[in-house]
């Protein structure tokens, strides 16, 4: 093992800072096109609605402190663990143009690969690295981790001894344009076995006890994938599955069998995202929580990891197993 030192570029999607900051954060995500004022006041109106802003940022901040203090413990002195954003500052560029190591290993903070996520990040971080002369390794995905899978099944457990027994387990992540589907892209493959995999920990054998559901489509014109978490919260409260379409071509989960009860609560596990932010806090919190008390369910989300240290040191296991 070379003991020269590496430079981890923790990536994650970043945040408005303040209030002014969001028309150019919104300008940001849609790559370079000013959103209408309504859009803008939708997105500032959603800010509000959670106390201003997003938490987003002291999380990832804590999310960085906890995987370096990771690293620091198992190979000191090795590691600097710094910051790289999609559409805050510091933006991944400006990350990687500070780097003074000549190699780099990219993580990016969401479980699950897609071209249109993690493969973004890595591109952009590649390109950066590569115009310095700087080798760049990045990890493609960690939706199996054992660590996370066990952190979210514990949640569930918890979570679910509260809430009415004919309660349905929802595993949701962000939404992307259909289009993704046709090109064979891993995402819908990689949260379905997140899902079955915590499912299995959490004890959930029963048929139509889990289902997927996806959340926070974008406001474009396109189709994006299905069947959105409040269309399902819909159908659950009139006793249709629990079901979401994981993939084109996979067999559809959790079908409740026939005769099951009706169903009396909905619990969300968010395992697309790992940190409490704008789609968790409003998307679930508010919105979702706010659909499910109005067809009459019993409403629950699980924790995200946020700068769980047992996740956080298998991240820096990781880390250390592609240095
Ligand atoms: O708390 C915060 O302030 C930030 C919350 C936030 C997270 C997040 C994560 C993901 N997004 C992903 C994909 C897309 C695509 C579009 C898109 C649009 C938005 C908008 C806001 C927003 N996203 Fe996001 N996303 C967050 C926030 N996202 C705000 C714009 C308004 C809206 O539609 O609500 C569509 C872009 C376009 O118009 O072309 C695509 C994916 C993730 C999860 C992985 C990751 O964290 O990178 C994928 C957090």
């Amino acid at each position: 093992m070379t003991c020269e030192r590496t430079t981890v570029l923790l990536m994650a999607y970043g945040t408005p800072g303040w209030r002014d900051a969001i028309l150019p954060y919104y300008t940001d995500i849609r790559r370079g096109r000013p959103p209408t004022p309504e859009q803008l006041a939708d997105l500032a109106g959603r800010y509000e609605a959670i106390g201003g802003l997003s938490p987003l940022a002291e999380r990832t901040e804590a999310q960085r402190r906890r995987l370096q203090a990771a690293l620091d413990g198992r190979a000191p002195g090795r590691f600097d663990v710094v910051l790289g954003l999609k559409h805050a500052d510091p933006k991944i560029e400006a990350a990687v143009g500070a780097v003074t190591t000549d190699r780099i290993v990219g993580l990016v903070l969401a479980p699950h690969y897609s071209a249109f996520s993690i493969g973004q990040y890595h591109q952009r971080a590649g390109a950066a690295a590569a115009a310095r002369g700087i080798s760049f390794v990045g990890i493609d995905s960690w939706h199996l981790e054992p660590a996370y899978l066990e952190f979210l099944a514990a949640e569930v457990r918890i979570r679910l001894a509260v809430l009415p027994a004919t309660t349905r387990v929802l595993f949701t992540a962000h939404s992307l344009p259909e289009r993704i589907l046709a090109t064979g892209d891993p995402y819908p493959d990689q949260l379905l076995a997140t899902a079955a995999a915590v499912a299995e920990r959490a004890g959930l054998t029963e048929p139509g006890r889990w289902g997927l559901a996806w959340q926070s489509a974008g406001r474009t014109p396109e189709p994006w994938i299905g069947p959105d978490i409040l269309t399902v919260i819909d159908d659950l409260a009139v006793g249709q599955p629990a079901v979401g379409q994981p993939a084109v071509g996979q067999p559809a989960v959790g079908r409740p069998a026939v005769g099951q009860p009706a169903v009396g609560g909905v619990l969300v596990c968010a395992c697309g995202f790992v940190a409490d932010h704008l789609e968790v806090l409003y998307d679930l919190d508010i919105e979702a929580s706010r659909r499910a008390a109005a067809r009459g369910l019993a409403f629950a989300r699980t924790a995200c990891v946020n700068d769980d240290p047992t996740v956080f040191a298998a991240l820096a296991d990781r880390v250390i197993s592609v240095a």
